[in-house]
């Protein structure tokens, strides 16, 4: 019996993550995923078969998880649908992956009493204004904006409900947005460096201001880590390195990285209702559970993952021309 399952293990954060336990625990690690679009088997093949098994499966097939429930003492839940701009072009699979695959996980928790750990999003808080100096903390009120966000959120709900209605084991963060190796390149730096890597200018949204708070997918791994060894039942802990930068910054800093004009940049259609900006003040984690990120310098962990596409192309090479002619199509 293995330790731990996680969900979405072979999508980009969650292959982080199970990189990360086999490296710093002693742990067995179950991946419970369907291999959509944006999983890779890749991702997790080299880690030594004797400490990680893959199931292909969905989330909200009940039978499935429930076997699986009975064989696991913990649970780490990633998988997700989780880029915004395919919520806005259909959310059904949002609805049903997000809500009713976190719902099915909960019913089993509850049926076998495993402990489990939500992973969400700093999304369901809405966004901020660019002058406004307050960060999201853990008592920020819900208000989400996407389809996306909106199904994080009513997942967020659904732990905190079954954790006071039936005394399920949970745990929930909400982390800002990560980047590093494995990420899709629908998502926007891995789009950027690939651009980059053809020759193409970097596809900028509206005029963007917008902020984002990054992260290193290594450090929201070492974050969960720690909240499933030593966060209290029930309680949420926002995820965050302080890492605020706007998208024209993040844009400029990937063109130096390439030695390419800083203006060489094309400015495309704005996603509609495009949250403005996204901060976390992650005061609560790090002064309860003593974390602390590792990737202090974004510039630095950026300049990493330029290197680690350049080294991947067989990767993501094959998916480059379908990912394009999907946000041509919108004009972006
Ligand atoms: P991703 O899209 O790269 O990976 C998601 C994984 O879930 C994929 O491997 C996919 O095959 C799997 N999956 C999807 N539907 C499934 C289903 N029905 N059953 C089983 N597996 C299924 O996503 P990511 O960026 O790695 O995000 C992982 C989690 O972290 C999500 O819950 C997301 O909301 C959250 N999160 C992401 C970020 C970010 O910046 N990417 C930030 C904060 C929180
Ligand atoms: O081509 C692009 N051009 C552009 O300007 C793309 C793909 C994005 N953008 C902008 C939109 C956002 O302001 O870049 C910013 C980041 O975009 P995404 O990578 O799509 O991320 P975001 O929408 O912020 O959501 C991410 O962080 C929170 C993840 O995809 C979510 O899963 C996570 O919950």
């Amino acid at each position: 019996m293995a330790d731990l399952l996680v969900t979405g293990g072979a999508g980009f954060i969650g292959s982080n993550f199970v990189h990360h336990v086999v490296e710093h625990t002693d742990l067995g690690v179950t991946v419970l995923d369907k291999l959509t679009y944006a999983a890779s088997r890749e991702s997790i093949d080299e880690l030594p078969s004797d400490r990680v098994e893959l199931v292909e499966g969905d989330i909200t097939d009940a039978t499935l998880v429930d076997k699986l429930f009975s064989d696991h003492g913990s649970v780490v839940h990633f998988a997700a649908e989780s880029h915004n701009d395919n919520s806005l072009h259909d959310p059904s699979p949002f609805i049903q992956t997000n809500i009713v695959g976190t719902f099915t996980l909960l019913e089993a928790a509850r049926k076998h009493d495993v402990r489990l750990h939500h992973v969400s999003t700093d999304e369901v808080y809405g966004d901020l204004d660019l002058d406004d100096p307050k960060r999201f903390t853990e008592d920020t009120p819900y208000q989400p904006s996407s389809p996306y966000s909106a199904s994080k959120a009513g997942s967020d709900h659904l732990v905190r409900a079954w954790v006071r209605s039936f005394g399920v084991r949970a745990t929930i963060s909400n982390c800002s947005n990560n980047y590093g190796p494995w990420q899709h390149i629908e998502k926007f730096i891995p789009r950027m460096i690939t651009n980059l890597i053809d020759g193409v200018p970097p596809k900028v949204y509206g005029d963007g201001l917008n902020v984002r708070d990054w992260i290193h997918a290594d450090d929201h791994s070492s974050a969960v880590l720690r909240i499933l060894e030593q966060g209290r039942i029930g309680e949420t802990y926002l995820i965050g390195a302080d890492g605020e930068r706007n998208n024209l910054q993040v844009v400029k800093a990937l063109l130096a990285a390439f030695g390419r004009n800083e203006d060489d940049i094309e400015f495309v259609t704005d996603r509609p209702g495009h949250d403005r900006r996204y901060a976390i003040e992650s005061g609560k984690l790090r002064s309860e559970l003593g974390w602390s990120p590792r990737f202090q310098d974004f510039e630095a962990g950026l300049a990493d993952t330029v290197a680690w596409y350049r080294s991947h192309e067989d990767w993501w090479r094959p998916h480059k021309q379908a990912t394009e002619a999907f946000y041509a199509a919108k004009g972006q």
